[in-house]
């Protein structure tokens, strides 16, 4: 094992016993999502992973060490402290690391720390991808990277669309990552169920989703894989509305400058400030949504 790396009890034992695990990543705790909401969010996505047949690993690196599986006081000290917690993306560990400080990890973190302990899947919101105008500001997220080269299932509902989604679907294909839809033909955008981008193969059951990344495995490719689960129809805002927030708050960033780690904490709080609680409230539904589909998907791989 990893001698940065403590894995919970709990899930070391799930693990030795081949039982099913699923990651969970904590930006979304600190950067995603106004406390105390988000310590209440992320402790029932760990009851609905439970639920539904797996155990919950919550990620995130604390006084410099690699944690798979968090407690409820350390989830509450991540979602308390808020952004003032360094978030880290793959550039960030060492530094966190080498110096005994904390950080919530990122999709491109969550994964890396995943398959240290050797966790499969992964579920969260959204991803990170490639930034609106990124052919001149070269703004790609490392999630991109990640998925490129990590072999862990990200479960997710598409990417918001503060993001260019025909370009984040174009690297994906140039890395060989496959962006499957459940069941769906069209890439999801968080908060709609529709984005008007084709996804590569659309999948209907966890028993399916389960075989194609087995058959990943086998391949011996290095990659991950990437699920997108469209937002529960009921939950699921007017585009319209969604659409103007992104725009607001596009054009805020433009105007205050904002760049490199902090663009998409900032768009993702602005789009939650200008929607209210509505957006908030999808977020948690689609987050518990996908939470649903890993575990079972999990269960399914475990067999
Ligand atoms: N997109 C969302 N919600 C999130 C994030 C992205 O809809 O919480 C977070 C995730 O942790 C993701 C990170 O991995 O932001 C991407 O940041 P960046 O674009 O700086 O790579
Ligand atoms: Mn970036």
């Amino acid at each position: 094992m990893n001698k940065y790396l403590d894995i919970a009890p709990e899930v070391r034992e799930a693990l030795a016993a081949g039982r099913p695990v699923v990651a969970l990543e904590s930006t979304i705790i600190s950067h995603g999502m106004p406390y105390p909401k988000n310590v209440e969010t992320a402790l029932l996505v760990e009851q609905t992973i439970r639920d539904n047949g797996a155990v919950p690993a919550t990620i995130a690196v604390i006084g410099g060490r690699l944690k798979a599986g968090l407690s409820r006081e350390e989830i509450e000290h991540l979602g308390k402290a808020g952004r003032a917690v360094a978030k880290a993306s793959r550039r960030d560990l060492p530094a966190l690391v080498a110096r005994g400080a904390d950080g919530a990890t990122t999709v491109a973190t969550t994964m890396i720390i995943a398959h240290l302990a050797g966790i499969k899947i992964f579920a969260t919101g959204g991803i990170g991808g490639v930034h609106r105008g990124a052919e001149t500001t070269m703004d790609i997220s490392a999630d991109l990277e990640e998925l490129a080269q990590t072999p862990v299932m990200v479960v997710c509902a598409g990417a918001k669309s503060i993001l260019d989604l025909g370009l984040t679907l174009e690297y994906l294909e140039t890395k060989g990552v496959p962006v499957i839809g459940y069941g769906t033909e069209e890439l999801p955008a968080f908060y709609t169920r529709k984005s008007g981008f084709g996804v590569d193969y659309r999948v209907d059951s966890p028993a399916e989703l389960a075989a194609m990344f087995a058959a990943q495995r086998g391949l011996d490719y290095k990659g991950g894989m990437l699920v997108t689960n469209p937002i529960p129809e009921e939950y699921a805002m007017d585009k319209a509305v969604i659409d103007a927030a992104i725009e607001q708050a596009l054009t805020e960033a433009k105007e205050q400058g904002i760049h490199g780690k902090e663009t998409t904490p900032f768009l993702l709080a602005k789009v939650v400030e200008l929607t209210g609680g509505e957006s908030l409230e999808s977020n948690i539904q689609l987050v518990l949504n996908n939470a649903r589909l890993a575990a079972r998907t999990a269960a399914e791989l475990a067999k």
